[in-house]
């Protein structure tokens, strides 16, 4: 079977899927799945030649990320390598400073990365349009309200408002990847006792509920965590495998990121977010992916 002759959006899928990270196998198992016969592979392969994966990797342009390619980049992800005790990184108005860093699995703390100002407007812009937080499903993918996830959430296409544009622009500055690889603003609210248990933030590959979420903009590879709001007691986020637990400081934001440029996903990336004691929580998300993530999605 000829990848020329594949429908358009037979053709579109396949692209996007290679180019988000997919890798052959996984690609010839969903068209098996969905009812494809085994020649669907031939055409897959050709897909591989004409579209390789390796567009699909970011940080590596110099135009658009411009803070990117003057430092250093780490070995292990698709991201900056950050040591503890850089300070001062420009990003704006904002000085960033990191607080610490950890290789394995790749962690970073960073302070001041949002003012306090611009907190407390993500805060308000939230706070009528908060619904209960969802997950999906990795059998069928569909979302759904769990006990596992308590918090209410809102989110906010790129760009939407230019408070918005300016952070992912931030984002994109200080971690090298553009902004059209993020998916859009997740700000979550967590009231008394409301928690995110343990999960991994990367979809898994070989579950059939996760092949809609993995095709558009391919696979999650990193997550930077805004705190909006300190917490009186409770709240953290922790990394149960490592024993790492970070308490949430308005302003401050945590990145870590759990998938290798050769494809290896990071189990030690495992993580959640503790029951909130007292007072509440606030947090802005930025997941990031392989690929460009259509805004359609938002
Ligand atoms: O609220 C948190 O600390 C937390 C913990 C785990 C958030 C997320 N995951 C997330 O947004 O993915
Ligand atoms: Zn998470």
């Amino acid at each position: 079977m000829e990848f020329a002759e594949l429908e358009p959006e037979l053709q579109q899928w396949m692209r996007s899927a290679i180019k988000g990270g997919q890798s052959r196998a996984t690609v010839v198992d969903a068209l098996l799945k969905a009812g494809y016969q085994p020649a669907i592979a031939n055409a897959v392969d050709q897909c591989f030649h004409a579209y390789p994966p390796t567009d699909a990797v970011p940080g590596t342009d110099a135009k658009r990320n411009p803070v990117a390619v003057s430092s250093q980049q780490n070995p292990d992800t698709r991201f900056r390598a950050f040591s503890a005790g850089t300070s001062k990184i420009k990003l704006g108005a904002q000085q960033v400073d990191v607080h610490f860093a950890i290789r394995h699995p790749n962690i970073v703390l960073f302070a001041n990365f949002l003012a306090e100002w611009e907190c407390e407007a993500l805060v308000e812009m939230s706070r009528p349009h908060l619904t209960p937080s969802r997950v999906v499903n990795a059998q069928h993918g569909e979302f759904e309200l769990k006990p596992s996830r308590t918090s209410g959430g809102t989110h906010f296409a790129r760009g939407e408002t230019p408070l918005i544009a300016d952070i992912e622009a931030r984002i994109a500055r200080l971690l090298g990847v553009p902004d059209t690889h993020g998916e859009p603003l997740q700000i979550l609210h967590y009231p008394v006792s409301a928690e995110y248990r343990p999960h991994y933030d990367f979809f898994d590959p070989e579950k059939p509920g996760n092949q809609e979420v993995l095709a558009s903009g391919g696979q999650r590879i990193g997550t930077l965590i805004m705190y909006l709001s300190d917490v009186e007691s409770g709240g953290a986020t922790v990394f149960p495998n490592i024993g790492l637990e970070v308490q949430p400081q308005k302003g401050a934001a945590l990145f870590f990121s759990y998938m290798s440029e050769h494809g290896k996903l990071d189990f030690q990336s495992l993580h959640g977010g503790s029951p909130v004691l007292a007072g509440e929580k606030w947090i802005a998300t930025k997941w990031l992916r392989t690929a460009e993530y259509p805004m359609y999605r938002a």
